[in-house]
């Protein structure tokens, strides 16, 4: 057991709720609980078989009950944290909840930190690192793919595929050791050649997961679209109609939106976090100004930007400037007010906007958002990946250890390529090797393990 003490958290969000649990791990666990709870059976909870339910009342030193509860015990290694671990279900509500709490403390308790009981299995070796972020993700997942995709990482679907390649690696460098340590074994043949296409193919294999790093992201997080233009184009009215509810405030008055207004689209189970900006143009107006650099930054953050042009006016030189700053994002362009028609020729839509998704729509009479639901939609699930159903990367951690996995052995195969001997690109394999690791958290610094524990809730 690598752990001394005893943890104890409320694991429930606090508030007033039906039932409120309290977890307990650690190697003293029955041992502590069982002081402070009396059993229907009167049976000590030291004689109960694992993973069985016990009625009973949790009594305070005085004697006095504090609550009926249910006692879940569970022994290890069969457990969250391969710890002893019980918990207790309690009355919702803050009282009989910190009550408990309070008494197992008096007991020999100590109060979990921030996802301690996570930790725990982590360092345990019940769980790697990736599996550690799909917990917070599961927690934080907007939508049920989002949901889907996670839980297929908490399986280990990531850290299978990451354990395979590192295992291939491994059987070139312990290839390569013999060669280096016993040069009498070489064969005529340089041992390069037997390795090379793997390496190769392994490169091919990073690549494409690295690819799905953005849809991994996209998932977690929600694809960040900034819906962008000159001021009165309607993009609050489009905000408004994707959302169906009134959430920005919509006028005729140019420069109606000061602040990014943000809210959360569900498209078939892809989660969106739109932004609406201020309309961008010059002013003299100070809050305005603070706006519309916001409406800029927006731009460069976006993973997709949806740019409204008013087609009844047709593009005029404020269109020309912000069309210059999307150009080279994804961005889809949306010709709004179709009800009004269209002022804008065939040529200067060629001239303008070829090459990309062009729209066109009216936000007042929610014309044409399905299509561009659809096209929302197409964007992030595109050509036949389908999300959830392979192993993808989820955050920028994973993202840049796998950055540098790919640095390393492209170095071996540029070495391979100037005919190098195996002595001068071992050590990249190890490096690429290692990487790898640090994606399933093998061989991780202290600090990043406690980072990342601490942005979880207490409880977990
Ligand atoms: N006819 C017509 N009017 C529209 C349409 N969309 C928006 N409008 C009108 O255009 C005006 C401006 O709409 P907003 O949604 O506030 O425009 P905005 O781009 O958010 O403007 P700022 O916040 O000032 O940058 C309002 O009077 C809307 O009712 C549309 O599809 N057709
Ligand atoms: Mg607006």
């Amino acid at each position: 057991m690598l752990f001394d003490d005893t943890i104890a958290a409320i694991s429930t969000p606090i508030g007033i709720g039906g039932i409120g649990i309290i977890r307990v791990s650690g190697k003293d666990t029955i041992k502590i609980v069982d002081k402070i709870f009396c059993g229907a059976d009167k049976k000590s909870l030291l004689d109960k078989p694992s993973h069985t339910i016990t009625y009973g009342h949790i009594i305070s030193e005085e004697g006095n009950i504090i609550d009926e509860v249910l006692m879940m015990l569970m022994r290890a290694p069969k457990t969250y944290t391969k710890e002893d671990v019980i918990e207790i279900n309690c009355h919702g509500g803050p009282m009989p909840l910190n009550a408990v709490l309070t008494e197992l403390i008096k007991k020999g308790a100590r109060i979990a930190d921030s996802g301690e009981f996570t930790k725990r299995a982590f360092l345990n070796g019940r769980i790697d690192l990736a599996q550690v972020e799909a917990v917070m993700d599961i927690i934080e997942s907007k939508t049920e793919l989002s949901l889907k995709q996670a839980v297929g990482q908490l399986e280990g679907k990531l850290s299978r595929q990451i354990k395979e390649y590192q295992s291939i690696l491994m059987k070139i460098i312990a290839r390569i050791e013999v060669s280096i340590d016993y040069p009498e074994y070489d064969q005529d043949e340089p041992i390069t050649e037997d390795f090379e296409e793997e390496i190769r193919e392994l490169l091919d294999k990073l690549n494409s997961l690295l690819k799905t790093a953005d849809t991994g992201k996209m998932m977690r997080e929600g694809v960040r679209t900034a819906i962008v233009g000159r001021p009165n184009v309607g993009k609050s009215s489009l905000l408004n109609a994707l959302l169906e509810e009134n959430k920005a405030i919509v006028t005729d008055i140019p420069g109606t939106t000061r602040d990014v207004v943000e809210a959360y689209l569900n498209i078939e189970g892809i989660p969106f976090m739109l932004l609406d900006t201020a309309g961008i143009r010059e002013t003299e107006d100070t809050v305005e100004k603070i706006g519309v650099q916001k409406s800029k930054t927006s731009i460069e953050e976006a993973d997709l930007i949806l740019m409204l042009i008013d087609s009844y006016e047709g593009i005029v030189e404020e269109d020309l400037e912000i069309l210059e700053k999307v150009k080279d994002k994804r961005v889809f362009y949306i010709l709004n007010k179709m009800d009004l028609g269209s002022n804008i020729s065939q040529e200067k839509l060629n001239k303008n906007l070829s090459g990309k998704i062009t729209l066109s729509i009216s936000a007042k009479d929610q014309d044409g958002l399905n299509g561009l639901k659809q096209a929302m939609r197409n964007f992030v699930i595109k050509g036949n990946v389908t999300v959830g159903n392979e192993a993808t990367l989820s955050n920028m951690r994973q993202k840049q250890s796998l950055i540098h996995a790919i640095e390393s052995l492209d170095k071996v195969a540029e070495a391979i390529d100037l005919g190098l001997s195996e002595d001068c690109f071992a050590i990249d394999l190890h490096d690429a090797y290692g990487h790898l690791g640090s994606i399933i958290g093998e061989a991780l610094k202290d600090e990043i393990i406690n980072e990342l524990f601490s942005r979880f809730c207490l409880g977990k």
